[in-house]
């Protein structure tokens, strides 16, 4: 029992994405791999020494051996407290909120998040600073930076410690308490929402679906919404975290969740249906034969952000990012609230929201948030909901048609090209730069391009610059086509294509999604050649 320096050498590619560093389990099982990276955080975080860490992950394949594996490294380093979820849980939402509740220097999130796990699926890991939110760029590529040249890793001979039993252990000079995954979570949603309300709405009868996906939200969503506030049981289904999801793919979108988006299509349809991803920190919202988009989501949330008790003293200002539809800025503009557009990755709100700028956060991709923690919050979205639900009687659809009504319809839709060869993806997006500077003024069909730019972003905060993040042709009407290659894939490369079209009108916001935006959908394979350099008749996925 003793703590030894292990000789190792640097592995490629060992740099985070979108939201850390994400590979095949079957890549992560490799000698040294998963140490090599975490003896880079532990380099690159000397305040872990003599700190406190938060460890826990979505429970997927992998996660209980990455864990002890963590626990002997953090020993050897010098860690003197370890929080880590029992079983080795915690999800992503709730690792940012226990960070901040215990005063941790960071924390580690096992997680390849909506990814399908099992043996020959995804595994990954992020770091979290103090502020409980995703490390910003300039800690995750000094954390690449090391892992290219390091040489060896320490670690802490030991046995196991049983992480499925709640208690406190040592290992060497390090303390390790294995805590309840959901008790801390639980008492900050039951600050931020109106429990009695919500409890009274299902008193009343209504019904809802939680699709857990086989994921990370059960436990959170069984504890809260069937034991606090007294659903019925059956309320939440697939509830129970399973090493390889039980087979599902756990994205929360009408592609994935389909099960889901059939049950509240069917004539003894709940009220309200949800789901949410492997590491619960995304979430989808639909009503009784009503699918919400989640930028459309945001907008509601901004709009009736008073109508909620962690909210009723006003926000401070939103934000979205830059794929995400513009519904939001509409709420912003008639509210007089500032609105910032950040680029893909939830790290880039952190900045804003410990300066207090804004107080809701949104992607497009089935993300939604508040300063409450430093990430995206499934659970904590799904609750927003169930109380607007609760104190408004109205149905979802009510809500929606409501808004649209009041600020006008962002048509929106996402189409991606999953796997896609590399070289044909990188040459797609280069065609695209080629254009920009003459697109300005052009007639696309019956549209005007008013920028074609490669979004870059200046942090208002500490002026960060975040270069190459995404090609946007935004129309003189204020429709969009944005593309990006995805930086959370582990297979080829992936594709994203974003269009959103805005009608006032609300003769028109009846019209189905895709025919709304067919003219836009030809303007994007035109400008990219999309069928051409990718040998794809149609989108993979579309949500
Ligand atoms: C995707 C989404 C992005 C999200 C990220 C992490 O990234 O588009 O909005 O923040 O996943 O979500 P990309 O680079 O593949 O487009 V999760 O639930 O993995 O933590
Ligand atoms: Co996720």
């Amino acid at each position: 029992m003793s703590v030894s320096t292990v000789t190792t050498t640097a592995f490629a590619g060992q740099r985070p994405g979108t939201s850390g560093l994400r590979k095949k389990v079957t890549v992560f099982q490799q000698p040294h791999y998963l140490e090599n990276f975490v003896q880079a955080i532990f380099d690159v975080v000397p305040e872990l020494k003599g700190g406190t860490l938060v460890l826990g992950g979505d429970g997927r394949y992998h996660n209980r051996a990455a864990v002890q594996t963590i626990l002997q490294m953090a020993a050897a380093n010098g860690v003197v407290r370890v929080l880590v979820g029992q079983g080795g849980l915690l999800s992503t939402p709730a690792v940012s909120c226990v960070i901040r509740k215990h005063g941790a220097v960071g924390g580690i999130v096992l997680s390849a998040s909506h990814n399908p796990g099992g043996p020959d699926g995804d595994f990954g890991i992020k770091y979290n600073v103090t502020n409980g939110g995703p490390a910003p760029e300039k800690i995750t590529e000094a954390i690449y930076e090391r892992t290219t040249t390091i040489t060896e890793y320490k670690t802490y001979q030991a046995e196991a410690i049983d992480i499925e039993s709640l208690g406190e252990y040592t290992l060497g000079g390090m303390q390790v308490i294995v805590i309840d995954p959901v008790s801390d979570y639980a008492e900050l949603m039951e600050s931020l929402f109106d429990f009695d309300k919500i409890r009274a709405w299902f008193a009343s009868g209504k019904r809802m679906r939680f699709d857990s996906m086989c994921a990370a939200s059960g436990p959170y969503a069984t504890r809260i919404i069937e034991g606090l506030l007294g659903a019925p049981k059956g309320t939440v289904v697939n509830g129970i975290p399973l090493e390889d999801f039980g087979g599902l793919h756990p994205d929360p979108n009408p592609v994935y969740a389909d099960d889901l988006v059939a049950h509240l299509m069917a004539t003894d349809a709940p009220d309200f249906g949800a789901a949410s991803d492997g590491d619960a920190d995304r979430n989808m919202v639909l009503g009784r034969n009503f699918l919400v988009t989640p930028s459309d989501s945001l907008a509601v949330m901004a709009a009736n952000a008073q109508l909620i008790k962690g909210y009723a003293g006003g926000i401070a200002g939103v934000a979205r990012s830059m794929p995400t539809s513009c519904a939001v800025d509409a709420v912003a503009k008639k509210l007089g609230l500032p609105c910032f557009e950040t680029p893909t990755g939830w790290k880039f709100f952190g900045n804003l929201l410990d300066a207090g700028k804004v107080t809701l956060c949104g992607e497009e991709s089935y993300g939604t948030g508040s300063g409450h923690v430093r990430e995206k919050d499934g659970v904590w979205a799904v609750l927003f909901w169930l109380n607007l639900l609760a104190v408004t009687g109205k149905s979802v659809e009510e809500i929606v048609t409501a808004h649209w009504q009041e600020y006008g319809r962002h048509f929106y839709s996402r189409h991606d090209y999953e796997a896609v060869d590399t070289d044909a993806a990188n040459g797609l997006m280069t065609h695209l730069r080629s254009q920009l500077a003459s697109l300005k003024e052009q007639k696309l069909g019956a549209f005007t391009v008013a920028l074609a730019d490669d979004f870059a972003y200046d942090d208002p905060i500490d002026g960060s610059r975040s270069e190459k993040q995404g090609i946007r042709v935004v129309m003189t009407d204020g429709s969009r086509v944005v593309f990006r290659l995805s930086g959370t894939g582990t297979e080829g490369a992936t594709l994203r294509v974003y269009l959103e079209k805005y009608a006032a009108d609300a003769a028109q916001h009846g019209v189905a999604t895709q025919t709304a935006l067919a003219e836009l959908i030809v303007i994007a394979d035109q400008l990219a050649e999309i069928k051409t350099r990718t040998g794809r008749d149609a989108a993979t996925v579309v949500t």
